[in-house]
């Protein structure tokens, strides 16, 4: 039986607002919980031209009223240096005391006009014009508190666009492990017909071993590609990590991942079918796109899922679900 996922009846539970940089978007949180509390990273913009993304910090005591903590954005473009990029789709996780933000990254922001027809036009470039390539990167921040960062380091070439970067929420056989989407990573030579999911490790996190692939795309409402959405959730069975897929018709849909607890390269579940698809009106209309909803985060409470998870780039949704619902859908090795 496919598992009952539950909106919250106070969905979409963040939208956009005050200050000026958060007033057109809020969306794909990366959210933790720590001693007591709820922290969402919010990927916002205070504008669609130019579309340029900081992420803004909040804090709830039950996980689902969130209040803003901090005026201004906790992390931005500037601080890598780039005054007219954009830092998107934030995933957080705690290893040991430090908070550790994946984040895409482009240097520069694209201006983005809805187009009406399912997807926005993103051809016009913002910033100066002797830029360089516009890939998106994946960066790697380090924080004792959600507010102060250090730059780690940048997961993969400039020449390599890869996003959906997610940590691992502890270290595996005594390594920080990575998922990642290069999306050049396609041909006989990688062995996978289309961008997947792939893992790296590392000793320091600022050196990547070479990507390995996880799996690629089988289903058809996974579109040809598919990437990480969620730090996966540690269960007594396996790893267990939501993923996205986009179809032809750029329908966002969600399905599992159940991967080994040792050997997260081995996959030894998934989910027949999508578990989540744009269902509600906020999910299929947006100031930015039609039917996306984007997880970027998953809570373990009791035996509780929290899913926060983007919807049409315009607000912040929660959905929740029972850990064994989903385990049980999945087929198995
Ligand atoms: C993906 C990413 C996400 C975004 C989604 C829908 O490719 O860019 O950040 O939410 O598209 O626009």
């Amino acid at each position: 039986m496919k598992p009952q996922i539950i909106r919250n009846k106070n969905n979409p539970i963040v939208t956009p607002g005050n200050p000026d940089w958060r007033k057109a978007v809020t969306f794909n949180p990366g959210v933790v919980f720590d001693n007591g509390k709820f922290y969402m990273l919010e990927r916002a913009a205070g504008n669609l031209r130019p579309f340029q993304c900081y992420c803004g910090l909040l804090e709830s005591d039950n996980g689902i009223d969130f209040l803003l903590k901090n005026d201004q954005p906790v992390l931005g473009p500037d601080d890598l240096g780039f005054p007219t990029g954009s830092v998107q789709d934030p995933r957080v996780v705690k290893i040991e005391n430090y908070f550790y933000v994946c984040a895409a990254f482009r240097p520069y922001s694209y201006s983005c006009s809805p187009t009406g027809t399912g997807l926005p036009d993103y051809t016009t470039m913002w910033g100066p014009k002797d830029r360089g390539i516009n890939n998106t990167r994946s960066v790697i921040f380090k924080s004792p508190d959600l507010i102060n960062y250090e730059f780690i380091a940048y997961t993969t070439p400039p020449e390599v666009d890869d996003r959906d970067n997610v940590l691992f929420p502890e270290k595996i056989n005594g390594k920080f492990a990575l998922l990642r989407r290069p999306m050049s990573f396609v041909g006989i030579e990688y062995g996978t017909d289309s961008p997947g999911i792939w893992i790296s490790y590392s000793d320091d996190l600022t050196s990547w071993s070479n990507p390995v692939l996880v799996t690629g795309a089988e289903q058809e409402w996974e579109g040809g590609k598919i990437g990480a959405s969620t730090p996966p959730v540690k269960t007594d069975q396996g790893w267990l990590l939501f993923y996205h897929g986009v179809d032809k018709n750029h329908i966002y849909r969600l399905g599992a991942l159940l991967l080994d607890i040792n050997n997260p390269e081995k996959v030894i579940g998934r989910t027949p079918d999508f578990i989540m698809e744009p269902e509600e009106y906020y999910e299929k209309f947006g100031l930015v796109i039609p039917n996306v909803i984007f997880p970027t985060a998953a809570i373990e409470v009791e035996d509780q899922l929290y899913i926060y998870y983007g919807c049409c780039d315009t607000s912040i949704g929660l959905a929740t679900v029972k850990t064994s619902d989903i385990l049980n859908y999945m087929d198995k090795e």
